[in-house]
């Protein structure tokens, strides 16, 4: 029974920890020498608002939490420290505005590459985000 639970885990492409569940991971690569982005949409089911802190992946030599903002028509990218997901809320991380930011990718179009966020609370959540390139997305 246990191996059987486990596997069943196994299978779930986006796992959920404490109360924030991922859902709906990609990741766009254009070339090995940009940086590429990630993104999610992250909901949390608590009533306690969760913050989020940190990202990493083996596929990139650091993962960092973005943000883009159009700043009187000139598009703008800061690194943000933290994110908060807002108890029985949702954010989402998407092309022009949050987004994880990996350096020095190593991946290609169609992989899946692990991805593990990093919460406040010492939480974390690991998932895999499939690898799409400039045109194609889901
Ligand atoms: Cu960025």
């Amino acid at each position: 029974m246990r191996l059987r639970a486990i596997m069943l885990a196994a299978a779930l492409p986006v796992m959920a920890h404490a109360d924030v569940t991922v859902s709906k991971p990609w990741m766009r690569f254009l070339l090995p020498n940009i940086p590429a982005a990630g993104y999610m949409v992250l909901q949390n089911n608590g009533n306690n608002n969760e913050i989020l802190t940190g990202a990493a992946s083996p596929a990139c030599s650091s993962l960092m939490l973005h943000e883009s903002k159009d700043e009187s028509g000139m598009a703008m990218m800061m690194d943000v420290p933290s994110v908060v997901i807002p108890a029985h809320g949702t954010v989402t991380f998407a092309p022009g505005g949050y987004h994880l930011m990996c350096m020095n990718p190593h991946m290609k179009v169609g992989d899946n590459v692990p991805v593990t966020l990093t919460l406040k609370s010492n939480v974390t959540l690991s998932f895999s985000a499939k690898v799409y390139g400039a045109v194609t997305a889901p």
